[in-house]
C-alpha cells in the first residue's frame, strides 16, 4: 500500500461533501489522481448524532470511526486507495464541542447524555453555575463568550484542559497513522488558539492543519491569532472577489488579488469560492448561479494566491436536507437532483493539472505575467511562468484577440475544452509566444506545457 503524502499546499484540493468513504475512494481513482488534485477534504468521519440533516455530522458522540459515510473498513480503504494515486485525505475534525441535548444515541450505537460521554464527563466541559449548564455564544465581541460559551447548544469542551487536549490529540494522531495527513479544526475560532496548540503540537510535523476562522468585522478573535500554529479559512477572499466577477467589467481589477486587498498572507490561507455553511447561507455565488459561478473557480485555480480548495455539492433546496441516496459514481453527477459534482466541470478539473505545471515552471516565485484585458474590462488573460496560459471571458460575446503568452513556441491543447492530447481543440502558439485564437462568452482558453497536442 502506498504511504499517503504530504499535501502540497501550491495544489488544489476539493471538499467532496457528504460523500461515501466507497464514493471518494472510486472518485481518487476514476478522476481526482488523473486530474492532478492532491487532497480531498471529507465529511466528519467519526461517530456523530443520528438523523437525516448533514449537520449531525457536527455533534461528534464518540471518535470511533463510523458515521453516514461509511465505517473503519471503508475509511481505511478510502485513504489507501487515495494515497495509491496520490490524493491526500483531510478530515474534517469536529473537536471544539461534543453533540448538543439531554440524551441521544450516536450512529454506532454510543448512548450519551447531557456532557457525559464514553470520553468525557462533565467536567471535561466548559460550565457555569452547576457541572451540567454553560452559557451561549452571543456576544462575538467577547473573546471569552466566543471560546467558553456554547456554540448553537453545542456542549463546549474544556480546551484548556490537558486531559481534553490529550485526548483530541490522541484522535488526530489515529487518524493520522491510518494514513490522514491533513485536518480541519471545525469551529478553531471557539477554542483559544494556543489550547487548540495543545493537540495540535503532539501532531506529527508534517500533518496540514488548517482552522475555520471567520473574520467578522469588529470581532474579538482575528485569523491573526492563530497564524502561528495553522493555516486559516480566509473567507474574505470569495467575498472580495466575487463583485469583480459577478459585476460588469470589472474582471480587469483581479490580477492583484491577495495580501494588497487585506487578505491573509497567500501561503496560510485556504480559499474557496463557497463552502458547506456558505452555500446555504451568504455565498455570493454557489452552483445555482452557473456560468458565472464557474468562472470564478476559474480564476480562483489560476490565479496563484492562496490554497484553493473546490467546493463539490448535491443540489438543494432545504436548508437542512442530507445527502441523495444515491451514490456519486452511479452516473448521477451533474443530473439536477443528485450530486452537482462541479469538481468535474472540464473546466475547472483540467485547470488543476495546469497550476502544477504553473508552480513546477516558476520555481517557487509565484507570478502573474503577460497579464492583457479585453476592452470592456470582461476579460482577462495571463500567463504563470513560460509553462500555463489562460484566458478567462466575462461577456455576453466571444473575446477575438492576439495574446501574448510565455509559452513556447507549439501546439497545444486548448483544456477548457479537453485534454486529451489526441483529439482536442488546439491552439498554436508562435516563436514569439503570440497566439490568435477566440475566447467563448463566458467560458475560456487555456494552455501548458503537460497538454500538448
Ligand atoms: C444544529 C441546529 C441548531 C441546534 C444545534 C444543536 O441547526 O439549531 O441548536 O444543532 O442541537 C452545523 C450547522 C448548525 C448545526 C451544527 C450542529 O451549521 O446549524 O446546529 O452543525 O449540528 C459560526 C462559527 C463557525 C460555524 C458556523 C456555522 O464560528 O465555526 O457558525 N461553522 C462550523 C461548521 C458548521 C457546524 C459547526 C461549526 C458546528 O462549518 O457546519 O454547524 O460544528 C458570523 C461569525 C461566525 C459565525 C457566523 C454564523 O459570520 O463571524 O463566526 O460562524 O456568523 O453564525
Ligand atoms: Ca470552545
Amino acid at each position: 500500500l502506498a504511504t499517503a503524502a504530504e499535501i502540497d499546499t501550491t495544489g488544489v484540493f476539493v471538499h467532496l461533501f457528504e460523500w461515501s468513504h466507497s464514493d471518494v475512494a472510486d472518485e481518487c481513482e476514476n478522476w481526482l489522481g488523473p486530474k492532478g488534485f492532491d487532497a480531498v477534504q471529507i465529511s466528519p468521519p467519526n461517530e456523530h448524532i443520528q438523523g437525516d440533516q448533514w449537520w449531525t455530522r457536527y455533534q461528534p458522540v464518540t471518535y470511533n470511526i463510523t458515521s453516514r459515510s461509511g465505517d473503519m473498513t471503508s475509511f481505511q480503504d478510502m485513504v489507501d486507495r487515495c494515497a495509491a494515486v496520490g490524493v491526500s485525505i483531510v478530515a474534517d475534525a469536529v473537536v471544539n464541542h461534543m453533540a448538543a441535548g439531554s440524551s441521544g444515541t450516536g450512529v454506532g450505537g454510543t448512548s450519551y447524555s447531557n456532557r457525559n460521554f464514553p470520553d468525557y464527563e462533565q467536567n471535561d466541559f466548559h460550565h457555569t453555575t452547576s457541572l451540567d449548564v454553560n452559557c451561549a455564544v452571543t456576544d462575538y465581541t467577547d473573546q471569552k463568550n466566543v471560546q467558553e460559551c456554547d456554540l448553537v447548544g453545542l456542549p463546549d469542551l474544556d480546551t484548556s484542559s490537558s486531559k481534553v487536549q490529550n485526548r483530541i490529540a490522541q484522535y488526530l494522531n489515529d487518524l493520522y497513522d491510518m494514513g490522514v495527513t491533513g485536518f480541519r479544526i471545525d469551529a478553531a475560532k471557539h477554542q483559544e488558539a494556543s489550547q487548540m496548540n495543545g493537540y495540535l503540537k503532539q501532531l506529527p510535523s508534517d500533518a496540514f492543519v488548517f482552522g475555520e476562522v471567520i473574520e467578522g468585522g469588529n470581532e474579538a478573535v482575528k485569523p491573526g491569532m492563530y497564524e502561528d500554529y495553522c493555516s486559516i479559512t480566509e473567507f474574505d477572499w470569495a467575498q472580495e472577489v466575487a463583485p469583480n466577477v459577478v459585476d460588469q467589467g470589472k474582471m480587469q481589477y483581479l490580477n492583484t488579488v491577495g495580501e494588497s486587498w487585506g487578505l491573509e498572507s497567500s501561503d496560510i490561507s485556504v480559499i474557496f469560492t463557497d463552502n458547506h455553511d456558505t452555500q446555504r447561507g451568504n455565498a455570493p455565488l454557489t452552483y445555482k448561479d452557473g456560468d458565472v459561478y464557474k468562472l470564478m473557480n476559474m480564476f480562483m485555480v489560476a490565479h496563484p494566491y492562496g490554497y484553493p480548495k473546490v467546493m463539490s455539492s448535491y443540489y438543494f433546496t432545504d436548508h437542512d436536507a442530507g445527502p441523495p441516496g444515491v451514490s456519486a459514481n452511479a452516473n448521477s453527477c451533474g443530473d439536477g437532483s443528485s450530486w452537482v459534482c462541479e469538481h468535474r466541470w472540464t473546466e475547472i478539473a483540467n485547470l488543476v493539472n495546469w497550476r502544477k505545471e504553473a508552480v513546477k515552471a516558476e520555481n517557487g516565485k509565484a507570478s502573474v505575467n503577460d497579464w492583457q484585458v479585453s476592452s470592456d474590462g470582461n476579460g482577462i488573460a495571463f500567463s504563470r511562468g513560460d509553462a500555463a496560459f489562460v484566458a478567462i471571458n466575462r461577456s455576453g460575446g466571444d473575446w477575438s484577440d492576439s495574446f501574448q503568452t510565455s509559452l513556447p513556441a507549439g501546439t497545444y491543447c486548448n483544456v477548457m475544452q479537453s485534454d486529451d492530447t489526441s483529439s482536442c481543440d488546439t491552439v498554436e502558439v508562435s516563436s514569439d509566444g503570440m497566439a490568435s485564437f477566440s475566447v467563448p462568452s463566458m467560458g475560456g482558453v487555456a494552455m501548458h506545457i503537460g497538454a500538448q497536442a
